[in-house]
């Protein structure tokens, strides 16, 4: 059976969990399950784990696979593979600094004492810089340590930004960014490789429909050729005469962007009853 380890409880829990209810795979106990659980229709184990254990166990063979930001896979350091980018829990690493101090690009950081949980990540991106400064690792509560004289900046990962402001800090200089990954141990998996390939193929399928939509909209025959040119679809839209003389219907499907970037469009070529629907999976 193949083994997925998935953060316990984190910003990576849930958007995982919904990733795997989207591609059709049932888990015993759903959210509920504490340490592990199976899934009903898929030959799936799922191990629940602090995230920063998960590239541990993936390279121990403890787990096949799993789900981690790309700062905990960089950080860990271990010799397992990233499968796929998951496009969730995006961020950026990047260093900070107390709000009122002067900031002329990054060789001001040569000498400065950085505070961080990912030394790692920050050791490798100030050499490629050519930077030199001292590496102060903590466990967590990374923004308050220029406060307190422990630092003169801080490399920590923002989202918002509004925990650095709220420190007094100013973000600087982004070094790196993450989003949620599956990675993956370097050896063989046997049998169970049929089952990530599996499980891949449905990945994909959600995630290319995640940004699209179905369209449905009603259009007078003459504007026909140009709405197609605006509304392309997978091969091309569906057109069907309306019972109206004159009208026809177009289906196709169009990115959440492209929609609004083109619905005036549509409007002036006179387009009416717009319709949009979410689209669960997409095959091409
Ligand atoms: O308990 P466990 O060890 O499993 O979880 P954790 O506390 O280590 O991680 P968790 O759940 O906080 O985050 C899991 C992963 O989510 C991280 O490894 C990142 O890849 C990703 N991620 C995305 C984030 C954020 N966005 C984020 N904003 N991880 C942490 N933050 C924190 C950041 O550390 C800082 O304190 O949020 C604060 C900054 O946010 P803003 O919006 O104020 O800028
Ligand atoms: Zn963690």
């Amino acid at each position: 059976m193949l083994t997925l380890a998935v953060q316990k409880s984190g910003r990576l829990t849930k958007k995982t969990l919904k990733l795997l209810d989207e591609c059709d795979i049932n888990l015993q106990n759903g959210e509920k399950a504490k340490l592990k659980t199976r899934a009903d229709n898929f030959d799936l184990e799922i191990l629940f784990m602090r995230d920063d254990d998960i590239p541990e166990v993936v390279y121990d063979e403890i787990a096949d696979i799993g789900v981690v930001g790309e700062n905990v896979f960089l950080e860990k350091n271990r010799d397992v593979k990233i499968i796929k980018k998951l496009g969730f829990a995006r961020c950026r690493l990047s260093i900070g600094i107390p709000k009122d101090q002067e900031y002329n690009g990054i060789q001001d950081l040569d000498g400065k004492k950085i505070a961080t949980s990912y030394p790692e990540i920050l050791k490798s991106e100030l050499t490629r810089r050519n930077i030199n400064a001292e590496i102060h690792e903590v466990s967590g509560s990374v923004e308050i340590a220029p406060g307190i004289e422990l630092a003169d900046a801080v490399f920590d990962i923002v989202s918002t930004g509004s925990t650095l402001r709220s420190n007094g800090l100013k973000e600087v200089e982004t070094l790196s960014r993450s989003e949620a990954v599956l990675i993956g141990r370097k050896t063989p998996l046997g049998k169970d490789q049929k089952t990530l390939d599996e499980l891949l193929f449905r990945i994909n399928a959600v995630m290319k429909a995640s940004n699209r939509k179905y369209i449905l909209l009603n259009a007078p025959n003459e504007s026909i050729e140009e709405i197609c040119n605006i509304l392309p679809g997978m091969k091309s839209p569906t057109v069907m005469p309306l019972a109206e003389k004159g009208w026809s219907s177009i289906h196709s499907v169009i990115s959440e962007d492209d929609f609004w970037k083109n619905i005036k469009k549509l409007k002036e070529l006179g387009a009416e009853g717009v319709l949009t629907f979410p689209i669960e999976k997409m095959i091409l």
